[in-house]
């Protein structure tokens, strides 16, 4: 798309690029370089034009626009398809929509949107978020390996959240210390609160996966929370006290994902990454309690596994695997 060559071309150069060095570049007539930059000036972007000096670009808006996206991604093969919604009901459920009606749909494709006004949580929970300020993706994945690895590929994405926000806010001037926890298995903490919610879907047989959908929001540039929330929840703005470009932060959690699977694939499980994951776990030997499908219970979690379960020494002395159900975490949440 034209747009976001011109949009590249600005950014990477800093500076005034003439007409026709852009004209040039993308073998177009000065009409449509006129078109394009006056396209990208109506999404917000500040851009000036000079006569003999020709264009800069001058400020760059918060937006999650098609050119955007496109002028920021820098991923191999994650999200190189992607497909941009102002507003939808929820990109986990429009990427299973695409993923069911198109069988072909490739590895890698992603569903964006500024709006999305019916978030699904875990376990019919909602999750909400107001338009322009967050992100809310899913992307699509079809590995070949055996359905019982994919509760991992949540663990993966909390990892990858964790290291994009670091580098997204490092990047948009944060001072060094951001650094992001986890709360088994895939909430995303700054500062103990809740920054990120990851939906993982499946569509499998016994022995085969059809595909995955991973949706990650994320609390970018929100500056409040509904009352309900507001004690536990938190946005990268609100704890680093600047703005974030959406669009940056979409491209390092993808990168980072990216790099993070290939580790993945590596084992089909998560002994090259447990060691990260426990340096993060908010409950790494500290007090949780248990909602366990088997009956609640109360034990010092030391950090999960290569399977990604959380082990939890018991008030008995046994140990119990965690692998699915809801674990406090005391001191999170409101947990005393
Ligand atoms: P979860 O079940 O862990 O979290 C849901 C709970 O989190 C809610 O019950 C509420 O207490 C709280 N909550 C709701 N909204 C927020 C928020 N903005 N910030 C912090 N806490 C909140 C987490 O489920 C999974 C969320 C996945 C969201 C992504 S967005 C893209 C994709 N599409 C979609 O419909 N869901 C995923």
């Amino acid at each position: 798309m034209l747009k976001t060559e011109i949009l590249k071309i600005l950014r990477d150069k800093g500076d005034y690029v003439s007409g026709q060095e852009l004209c040039d570049s993308f073998g177009v007539s000065r009409t449509a370089v006129w078109k394009a930059v006056n396209s990208l000036k109506n999404d917000g972007f500040m851009i000036a034009s000079v006569p003999n000096r020709g264009y800069r670009l001058q400020e760059t808006p918060d937006v999650l626009t098609k050119s955007e996206l496109e002028s920021r991604l820098s991923t191999k093969w994650l999200g190189r398809i992607f497909y941009q919604y102002d507003e939808i009901d929820s990109t986990n459920t429009e990427l299973k929509r695409m993923a069911s009606a198109d069988p072909a749909l490739p590895n890698g494709v992603m569903a964006i949107t500024d709006n999305q006004v019916a978030g699904r949580g875990r376990r019919g929970r909602a999750w909400s978020a107001p338009a322009g300020v967050n992100v809310a993706m899913s992307f699509l994945l079809k590995p070949d390996f055996a359905p019982d690895r994919a509760s991992m590929l949540t663990i993966l994405a909390a990892l990858a959240v964790a290291r994009g926000v670091e580098e997204t806010a490092l990047d948009n001037g944060a001072d060094q210390k951001v650094k992001c926890s986890i709360k088994w298995p895939n909430d995303v903490l700054l500062n103990n609160k809740k920054l990120c919610g990851i939906l993982t879907e499946m569509s499998s047989e016994l022995d085969f996966i059809h595909y995955v959908i991973v949706g990650i929001g994320i609390n970018v540039n929100l500056e409040e929370f509904p009352e309900e929330i507001s004690d536990i929840a938190t946005s990268i703005s609100l704890e680093c006290k600047k703005k974030i470009s959406r669009a940056s932060l979409v491209d390092a959690v993808l990168r980072a994902y990216e790099d993070i699977y290939e580790t993945f694939l590596e084992t089909c499980d998560l002994s090259g990454l447990m060691e990260e994951y426990n340096s993060r776990l908010a409950s790494m030997n500290i007090q949780v309690r248990v909602l366990d499908p088997k009956g609640e219970f109360t034990g010092i979690s030391r950090g999960i596994n290569s399977e990604g379960e959380l082990i939890v020494d018991k008030e008995d002395g046994t140990t119990e695997l965690v692998y699915a159900g809801e674990v406090s975490v005391r001191g999170i949440y409101g947990y005393v």
